[in-house]
């Protein structure tokens, strides 16, 4: 990162066995996903994203934080993003301008216009293109982390579900299913306290998601998913017990969505003084800068230094890409059929 030299007189020790390279590194990856998501609703204001936005705003923290954990690169650890875990995909290495190009359906995306947003994968990176069905990445998930098991290969998986998941059959079953086995995976659930307009009251009758993995003989705690080195101590420890053969892991983070589902969706039936309340005392990179410069750990133009090189990547990946062309027509199905059928037979081509 940055050469300065390191402050060594008055800091403080450094926190669960990061480095001050680490610190900085993970306050890039907050900021990163934060200022990519300003710039994807610029965009879709002005009717350049296809499809919907879902943002993260108040949530980066866990997402960040947990995805640090893993060990990244080729063969090794594995994780099962869902649509508020951008952060997460950009510290397994997705890039900015491939986020771009998925949100505005570019030809040049990784699925080539076929599908939206951060619905793509690559193995080698090591996370996956989720599916929409709520709940389905964790039966997928356990198979991954089983197969992992039985050929006696150290890696482990990592899966987000949202507090409205949890509601889900597959959720219920796939947890089961990957605790009996006890395959190496850990699970961070989302409280976020929204899925749509549906409060945790009227989703479910524990008070912590954790609960509910503790019915099925697994170990679970609940953790403050706005404290970023919080988050990252946990998640730390649990794929370490994943990793060491205790089986499956399971993190609530306990959040709060401070943007509708979507961006269409108004909030009207969240209470302004909740979301101010957030966004005022509890927001994760907030908390996070404050912990940095209270311990000494950063100057405050290591961040802005920071800041201002995540502004320029954000800004030169929207230029590179904003006016690419969108796929053609005949280009949509292959790859998405086995056989797709010979060009001349698309309906498409007779309109
Ligand atoms: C099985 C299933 N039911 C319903 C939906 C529609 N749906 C998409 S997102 C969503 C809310 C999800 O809430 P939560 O799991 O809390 O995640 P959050 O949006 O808060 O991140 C719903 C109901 C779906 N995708 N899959
Ligand atoms: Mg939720």
């Amino acid at each position: 990162m940055t050469s300065r030299p390191v402050p060594t007189t008055h800091s403080r020790p450094l926190p669960a066995g990061l480095t001050r390279e680490q610190l900085l590194e993970i306050y890039r990856y907050l900021r990163l996903t934060r200022t990519l998501e300003e710039r994807l609703t610029a965009l879709y204001r002005q009717s350049k994203v296809i499809g919907g936005l879902f943002r993260s705003l108040g949530q980066e923290g866990e997402s960040v934080a947990s995805a640090y954990a893993l060990e990244r690169g080729p063969h090794r650890d594995i994780l099962s993003p869902l649509i508020r875990n951008l952060g997460s995909m950009l510290v397994m290495g997705a890039q900015p301008l491939e986020i771009l190009r998925q949100y505005m359906a570019k030809a040049g995306s990784p699925t080539r216009g076929r599908e939206l947003n951060v619905h793509f994968n690559d193995l080698e990176r090591g996370f996956l293109g989720q599916i929409s069905h709520l709940g389905d990445m964790i039966p997928v998930m356990a198979g991954i982390t089983l197969t992992f098991k039985l050929r006696g290969e150290s890696r482990v998986g990592l899966v987000y579900i949202g507090d409205g998941g949890t509601s889900t059959g597959t959720f219920h079953e796939g947890l089961n299913f990957a605790a009996v086995q006890r395959c190496p995976l850990v699970v961070i659930a989302e409280y976020n306290r929204w899925a749509y307009s549906t409060p945790p009251e009227k989703q479910f009758a524990v008070k912590d998601l954790a609960e509910k993995a503790k019915g099925y003989g697994i170990s679970a705690g609940t953790v403050d998913g706005n404290d970023v080195l919080a988050v990252y101590e946990a998640t730390k420890a649990a794929v370490a017990r994943a990793r060491g053969g205790g089986g499956v892991q399971f993190i609530e983070v306990k959040t709060y969505r401070r943007k509708g589902h979507a961006e269409h969706d108004d909030q009207h039936y969240v209470p302004q003084e909740e979301l101010d309340w957030w966004a005022k005392q509890n927001d994760p990179v907030d908390r996070y800068v404050k912990q940095l410069l209270q311990h000494e750990w950063t100057e405050e133009r290591d961040l802005t230094e920071i800041d201002e090189r995540v502004r320029v990547e954000i800004d030169q990946a929207t230029d590179a890409c904003v006016n690419e062309p969108l796929p053609q027509p005949e280009t949509t199905l292959p790859g998405v059929y086995a056989s797709p059928p010979a060009a001349e037979r698309l309906w498409f081509r007779s309109l």
